[in-house]
């Protein structure tokens, strides 16, 4: 069984080519997404070991998503690809730098999803269980699943890993406030971005939103702040600075690039501000490249920087 674990929804990506708007332009780019898989990439190109068990729907695209994750080597032995319903579908445009993202993923296979699809004995044998918010939106039984899969990673002593990622477009902050709060609690560590903070919490109050995070029992790794990624604990505050990006590119996946190489920071033993580290660093080199992971690093890439070893161009 592989380091770590992951499931939910990945989607076909179609995005114009040229940095037009969608409904203006002839051609797209067919790429795909999905923030767990994204994540998964991401580990796998950094060396380490990931399994991501999506369903995907038995077609073209489906199967162009689950050759390119195993290619990436990412196990997808328990992956499934179904003929009772399509594999889901995105689209994204930048127009006057403004990300839009249209989502055709109602019905999808992965929509579908439910706990009996989850294999017990995969998940005692990881250490990790990374989950994100996106998946209980997706249905009820998609909401289970996650809810079960916490619950056997929990009675394994399997780490849970949990990333809010809330949608807006999927669910409503009321419906989604109790699932994510009640996830963030389950959690042995807890991934939340800045402003799904405030909206969690419906505070804009920097010291109440690190009291509430006091009251769970994870380590809280908050992204998104000015300049720096926060480490809260019961006792103290690391203040982890941004690396630069010099190119951005599309900015979309740096949270899951972040948590990709913040979760291979925690298993190669590092101490969670290096951890975070590496995962500031590799959401920086993420944003660089169009798509959602096609920019993630290797660990060589990784190394270099940290190391700050010199590039030979020839
Ligand atoms: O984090 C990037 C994801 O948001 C993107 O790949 C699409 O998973 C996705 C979603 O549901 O928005």
């Amino acid at each position: 069984v592989p380091d770590i674990l992951t499931f939910g929804e990945s989607m076909a990506l179609l995005m114009p080519s040229n940095g037009k708007g969608l409904e203006y332009s002839s051609e797209l780019h067919s790429l795909f997404g999905g923030a767990e898989s994204n994540v998964a990439i991401g580990i796998s190109r950094l060396g380490g070991s990931v399994g991501w068990f999506g369903r995907l729907g038995k077609d073209p695209l489906g199967r162009m998503i689950f050759k390119k994750l195993r290619g990436e080597g990412v196990d997808v032995s328990r992956a499934e690809l179904t003929s009772d319903a399509p594999t889901g579908l995105m689209m994204r445009e930048v127009i006057m730098g403004k990300t839009s993202v249209y989502y055709y993923r109602k019905n999808s296979a992965a929509s579908q999803m439910s706990a009996s699809h989850l294999d017990e004995a995969y998940i005692a044998g990881a250490q990790i269980l990374h989950v994100t918010g996106i998946t209980p939106a997706l249905s009820e039984s998609c909401k289970e699943a996650v809810f079960e899969s916490v619950r056997l990673a929990r009675k394994h002593g399997v780490k849970v890993s949990f990333d809010p990622n809330l949608r807006l477009k999927l669910w409503s902050i009321e419906e989604a406030r109790p699932v994510l709060l009640e996830l963030a609690k389950l959690a042995d560590i807890f991934l939340p971005g800045l402003d799904e903070l405030k909206l969690l919490y419906q505070t804009e109050d920097w010291d109440v939103i690190v009291s509430k995070l006091r009251e769970l029992s994870a380590v809280s790794i908050v992204k998104g702040g000015e300049d720096v990624t926060y480490v809260v604990t019961a006792d103290t505050i690391t203040e982890v600075p941004y690396f630069k990006a010099e190119h951005v590119v599309d900015t979309v996946g740096a949270g899951d690039g972040f948590c990709a190489g913040f979760l291979v920071g925690v298993t190669k033993g590092y101490a969670y501000p290096e951890a975070v580290r590496i995962g500031n660093l590799v959401g920086s080199m993420i944003v660089q490249t169009e798509g959602d992971w096609e920019g993630a690093p290797t660990w060589e890439q990784v190394d270099a920087v940290l190391n700050d070893v010199k590039h030979i161009e020839r």
